[in-house]
């Protein structure tokens, strides 16, 4: 997922003195997809908070299919809450941009036009509350990361102490959190007897609906004991499956799409032909229609969720982290090694048992896909950008498989040398001594932690699997603690390279 700390390359090519913009798309060569509908008729119905690149090869990709089959009362506003990068870089485009898809097969170009306006939430707080206040908005959603719910990773509850919440509930007017502009936009809702507005979850949280009408609920009431009622009473949290591999996009991205272009694109998406979005039907301020343009619409996500949270992610991570450490720049670089290749299927194969899925769905054919797409080498995926933010990721994407996994009487070793390899990188310094960019929130605890710790397996699995708010009761399960040391030791004696060549499922 695209996160906000990404920034935009600021140098770039200037391609004659043309700006991708609404007056230039009749200069852009015939064979590139443009929208297919009059822009200026099209309204929006949708505010999407935390408008990364993920949105943008994502959702936003549907809806520009949906616009041009006539569902004009539901274009996109996107807002971002911290950074004015993407509005800097979209606003003198008019909002368009290009989805790069990349494969072995060569790019193909799109332009997209369902973005029809970008705020920053910081810059005017004010404006973007009335924009969700206002009734036209039927649908709220989020693409925020896992950090941005502001909750404890373990529970799913609320972090009462973030200090965005804390924040936000003495500022309710200029919040800062999602969940502080989706209270406060309810509230005003309520007062005026409107109907709320459905808040669409696209991260990759497990039931990330369900987490997110939680958090919500939580934060309300703090407010009033009666705002949390209403909410629980008429607002939907329908849960959603996202998927589409989206690396940040570089200035070597931007100046070979511009040059496709023959005009200067300042800040396209990058992203691999998969796409796939499973989405629970539960609207009741209404919705495009979702399907016409491939969007799977079913009554409960949870399997799909815990499918693709165990299989892609559990194994993207294991490949960051322990890639990482083994000197590979990217995902694809990672596959190319065979090993590394066969231990990712391996995390995919062991989490197979632990997943209920209706019937008809093919494990095996989704994770061969899943390796394939893996190997993609023509995108850039950074083993360091996946490795970002491990903290919020783990217990949905390893623990829960681990935890599942005991309760089964099965081997958790597999999934404790991904640990293994997430506690290595937390250190902060590389196989060689170099110093790793950890982003996290919990960067610095965890540094400090590994400093106490010093380089001894011993000492520093014990230590870090005392972190409750990622490890919870698991952390001080001795199988676990065994299974996590062995690796870490295994890590710290031969290797990130070495352990995985070795490596042996039980
Ligand atoms: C990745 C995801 O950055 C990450 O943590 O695992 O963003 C992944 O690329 C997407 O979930 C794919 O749908």
């Amino acid at each position: 997922m695209s996160s906000e700390t990404t920034k935009i390359p600021r140098a770039g090519p200037k391609q004659g003195d043309f700006r991708l913009s609404n007056d230039n798309l009749d200069r852009v060569p015939d064979a590139i997809r443009r929208p297919a509908y009059d822009r200026s008729s099209v309204t929006p119905g949708i505010v999407h908070l935390g408008i990364g690149a993920f949105h943008r090869a994502h959702q936003a990709v549907v809806i520009d299919d949906l616009l041009a089959g006539g569902a004009t009362d539901w274009g996109i506003v996107g807002a971002s809450l911290r950074s004015p990068d993407t509005r800097d870089a979209l606003a003198p485009q008019d909002c368009l941009y290009t989805v790069a898809v990349r494969s072995g097969a060569g790019t193909d170009h799109r332009i997209v036009g369902s973005v029809l306006g970008c705020e920053v939430a910081t810059e005017n707080p004010g404006q973007l509350i009335a924009r969700l206040s206002n009734p036209a908005t039927r649908i709220v959603s989020l693409t925020v990361t896992e950090k941005g719910y502001c909750h404890t990773p373990q529970t799913g509850d609320l972090d009462e102490r973030h200090p965005d919440i804390v924040h936000d509930l003495q500022n309710p007017d200029t919040p800062r959190s999602a969940i502080g502009f989706l209270v406060t936009a309810l509230a005003r809702r309520q007062n005026a007897g409107q109907m709320p507005f459905t808040i669409l979850s696209c991260d990759n949280l497990s039931a990330n609906g369900q987490t997110a009408g939680r958090l919500v609920t939580q934060f309300a009431d703090l407010r009033s004991r009666n705002l949390a009622k209403w909410i629980e009473a008429e607002v939907a949290f329908p849960s959603t499956m996202v998927d589409r591999i989206v690396p940040e996009t570089t200035g070597a991205d931007r100046a070979t799409v511009s040059s496709a272009l023959g005009m200067t694109d300042a800040w396209p998406v990058v992203t691999e032909p998969f796409t796939q979005w499973i989405v629970e039907d539960r609207f009741p301020a209404g919705r495009p229609d979702f399907a016409a343009a491939g969007v799977q619409m079913v009554s409960d996500v949870t399997p799909f969720e815990h499918m693709k949270l165990r299989l892609l992610n559990a194994s993207h991570s294991a490949l960051a982290y322990l890639g990482y450490l083994a000197g590979h720049e990217t995902i694809a670089s990672t596959m190319t090694d065979h090993r590394f290749a066969a231990f990712a299927r391996q995390v995919m194969q062991d989490a197979a048992p632990t997943l209920t899925m209706p019937e008809g769905t093919d494990l095996a054919a989704y994770s061969a896909s899943l390796l394939q797409r893996f190997s993609n080498a023509a995108l850039h995926h950074r083993t360091w950008q996946i490795a970002m933010d491990g903290s919020q990721k783990l217990p949905q994407r390893l623990l829960a498989t681990m935890q599942d996994r005991l309760r089964l009487g099965l081997s958790i070793d597999t999934h404790a040398l991904a640990v293994a390899g997430w506690m290595r990188y937390v250190t902060a310094k590389d196989e060689q001594g170099r110093a790793i960019d950890v982003r996290d929130p919990l960067a610095r605890e965890l540094f400090e932690i590994a400093e106490r710790a010093g380089p001894s397996a011993e000492r520093l699995a014990p230590a870090l699997l005392e972190v409750h708010s990622i490890f919870g009761n698991l952390g001080s399960d001795p199988r676990m603690r065994n299974a996590v040391t062995e690796a870490l030791t295994k890590l710290y004696a031969l290797g990130a390279r070495q352990t995985v060549q070795t490596f042996q499922p039980a």
